[in-house]
């Protein structure tokens, strides 16, 4: 066994001997209560399921096993001469629930070098869509050929112990990661750069090869790449690609089946599309103002527009959050550092300060505040990744991490098939009629 799925399986061992101790003594105790306004609603607020890599605040934001992200880049390991934390330390803290060290870091790098290998059938599938294809059918078709590789379903084929359900899922999580940098850079490649496809780099991290295979060599892209990749893994367990992603692997779909299912719900706008939406919308803006410096009246009022013809302004709320993101506080201060005077990316500071006290007048708007997704366009049209449709194929690289240690996590706990209760508009009424016997199960 690889040293790192030994820790993994130490640690889950001794986590499921807690959990099953706490719910003997504490298994009926109640964790909230659901209100009809939630089940209509989108179920805000209802406490539903157990993700153990990270955990939300409102008003803080994001914390991965405790480590908030100003935290991670301190603590976590960066390339030789960076100074950002390299994706694969935030994988093992997330898997392993500890802090790694370096050479933690470089076996994970170098583990999956090893497994980056993706057959040419998958290439070919790709190549079967059309040109136009939007990036994300691509990648998540380039996922679902992969599946032809799943562990998880062949030893499932053959009939294996429950017991043991993690370890394929492992090696498929691990395969997954390992080889999605290499399907993403050859969409990239396939659809804007002319079919020139670029080979690995064996020497590079798993963020720098991305850029590398992308076409993107200079050194302070392969930073953002793994400043990007580190701060869109994971936002605990509720979103729609992470909660896809847990649900689909409760019915002991395999890895790759999961994981495709819940990037097709990144790609909703409401969600990781965002990303795209949000360029586009200041693309648009800049045409219909004639300027690519609109002052931040220009922006008041084009806020306003997109607010009266009942569109969303992309890039700001959230469903859970309540402050800015500290997301986007990361990716800011990479501005200022990186491309201080870039005009693109101090629009985004002026919407930022335009946006919210409009959001704010509204009255309705629960969070007024940018998210992740505000800001991370502008930093790659920097570089010249101007081809915003692609920008959620990225996210798609990132958000692998968290939801492939959260299904080995599922797996090694032992997880129950997900199965909420539904109801009906007209069981609901029989209900406040005091008819209580049609909540059936
Ligand atoms: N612009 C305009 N209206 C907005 C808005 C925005 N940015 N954010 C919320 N609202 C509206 C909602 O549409 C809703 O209107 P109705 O009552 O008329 O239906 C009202 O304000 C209340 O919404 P809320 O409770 O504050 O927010 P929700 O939890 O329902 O939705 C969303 C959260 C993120 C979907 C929402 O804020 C939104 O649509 N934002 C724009 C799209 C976006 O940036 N999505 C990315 C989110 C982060 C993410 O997942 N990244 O991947």
């Amino acid at each position: 066994m690889g040293i790192i799925k030994e820790r993994f399986k130490a640690k889950a061992d001794l986590a499921n001997a807690e959990i099953k101790e706490m719910l003997k003594e504490h298994g009926s105790k109640k964790i909230g209560e659901v209100t009809l306004s939630q089940i209509y609603q989108g179920m805000r607020g209802i406490t539903g399921l157990v993700t153990e890599t990270s955990l939300l605040d409102a008003q803080e934001g994001i914390r991965f096993r405790g480590y908030s992200i100003p935290e991670l880049q301190q603590k976590l390991a960066t390339a030789p001469g960076g100074g950002e934390p390299l994706p694969e330390g935030l994988f093992y803290l997330m898997l392993v629930g500890e802090l790694p060290n370096e050479e933690d870091v470089n076996h994970i790098t170098s583990v999956w070098q090893r497994r980056s290998h993706v057959p040419n059938h998958v290439f070919a599938t790709i190549d079967a869509l059309p040109i136009n294809t939007h990036p994300m059918t691509m990648f998540v078709t380039g996922v679902m050929a992969l599946q032809t590789e799943s562990n998880f379903a062949k030893e499932y084929a053959k009939g294996i112990n429950k017991k043991d359900y993690w370890n394929p899922v492992y090696d498929d999580a691990m395969d997954l990661i390992a080889r999605l940098p290499r399907i993403a850079a050859y969409i990239y490649r396939r659809k804007y750069k002319n079919n020139d496809h670029i080979q690995p780099n064996g020497l590079l991290d798993w963020a720098g090869n991305l850029a590398h295979m992308m076409g993107y060599e200079d050194e302070s892209f392969k930073e953002l790449m793994r400043l990007y990749m580190t701060i869109h893994a994971d936002h605990e367990g509720g979103n729609v690609s992470a909660h896809t992603t847990h649900l689909v692997g409760s019915a002991l779909s395999d890895p790759y089946l999961s994981y495709a299912a819940g990037m097709n719900g990144l790609a909703g706008p409401l969600h990781g599309l965002a990303n795209q939406e949000v360029i586009k919308w200041i693309f648009e803006m800049q045409q219909e103002l004639g300027t690519d410096a609109p002052t931040k009246e220009q922006i008041a009022n084009y806020v306003q527009q997109t607010l009266s013809s009942g569109k969303v302004v992309p890039g700001y709320g959230h469903a859970v959050l309540r402050k800015t993101d500290p997301r986007f506080t990361a990716q800011m201060e990479f501005g200022k550092k990186h491309m201080p005077d870039d005009k693109l990316v101090n629009t985004v500071w002026n919407i930022y300060e335009t946006v919210p006290p409009i959001l704010q007048s509204l009255g309705k708007i629960k969070n007024p505040w940018p998210n992740v997704d505000a800001h991370s366009g502008a930093l790659l049209v920097h570089y010249g990744l101007v081809e915003y449709e692609f920008y959620t194929v990225l996210f798609a690289v990132s958000r692998a991490l968290g939801v492939m240690a959260s299904l080995c996590w599922d797996r090694a706990l032992g997880f129950a098939l997900e199965r909420p209760k539904s109801v009906t508009t007209e069981s609901v009424k029989g209900w406040l009629e005091g008819k209580d016997e049609i909540w059936g199960d």
